[in-house]
């Protein structure tokens, strides 16, 4: 059996023990205690604990150990994934709602983020994006025409995967993230009571060759995600 098959099978163990005897915070067994109680290398029970964290299930206090994540959240990692990325590789079923998908002329603040032209033409993709039929996020994405013209937009695919069938891989993106009140209409389309708050992320996209595919906004439910980073001194500092 792979390393790979391994540490897939002690992740799916954990998780079990997870949703069976441990509760939010409690702390998972030691690197040493999961090796000996999976008979696994240390190598490999980092990889099914790093698997986790990817998840949102887990996370890490360095020097202290690892915990258990807040249940029925998600926790967004720094990784550059797609919705359906993140949702599949949480055992999740992504879907979609499209409220709008519509070929319109960039704002001057569209078309700033956009690197084109103001007035140019983009293709807007506005979804709801739903997790097992549970509302998560509301998302608004710009592209430039030329990128992805609408009429050749597949509605029911995921997008960056239809991006990169065209030769346009995402390769890295900034991102902007913030607190945001929702507006009653996005509450509804949410199914969050009104006056409810969003984990706002603005995201710009480009290719490895520096093209900017994409402009996004994303609303995601506040009571369902959370933002996970870790942060380092900078070299010298101590
Ligand atoms: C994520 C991206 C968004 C992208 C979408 C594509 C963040 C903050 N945003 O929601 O920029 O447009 O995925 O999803 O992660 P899709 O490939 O599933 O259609």
């Amino acid at each position: 059996m792979t390393n790979v098959h391994k540490y897939e099978r002690v992740a799916a163990k954990i998780r079990e023990t997870i949703d069976s005897t441990l509760s939010e915070n409690d702390a998972l067994p030691s690197e040493r205690e999961l090796m000996s109680i999976h008979g696994v290398s240390r190598l490999t029970v980092r990889a099914a604990i790093a698997k986790l964290v990817d998840e949102g299930r887990v996370y890490n206090i360095q020097g202290s150990g690892t915990y258990v994540g807040s249940k029925g959240m998600f926790s967004k990692t720094l990784k550059l994934t797609s919705f359906t990325e993140d949702m599949t590789n949480r055992g999740h079923v992504p879907s979609s709602r499209v409220l709008q998908a519509a070929r319109v002329s960039a704002t001057d603040a569209i078309a700033r983020r956009l690197n084109i032209p103001a007035g140019g033409a983009c293709t807007r993709l506005r979804r709801l994006r739903l997790a097992d039929d549970d509302p998560m996020a509301l998302e608004d994405v710009y592209l430039p025409e030329d990128v992805l013209p609408l009429e050749e937009l597949n509605l029911g695919r995921s997008l960056y995967a239809q991006l990169a069938d065209r030769g346009f891989q995402i390769h890295r993106a900034e991102q902007q993230v913030r607190a945001m009140l929702l507006d009653d209409e996005s509450c509804g389309l949410l199914a969050v009571p009104a006056g409810s708050a969003a984990l706002f992320i603005e995201r710009i996209s480009s290719t490895r060759r520096g093209r900017i595919v994409e402009f996004a906004r994303t609303m995601y439910r506040a009571d369902r995600y959370s933002f996970q980073l870790g942060v380092a001194r900078e070299n010298g500092e101590s």
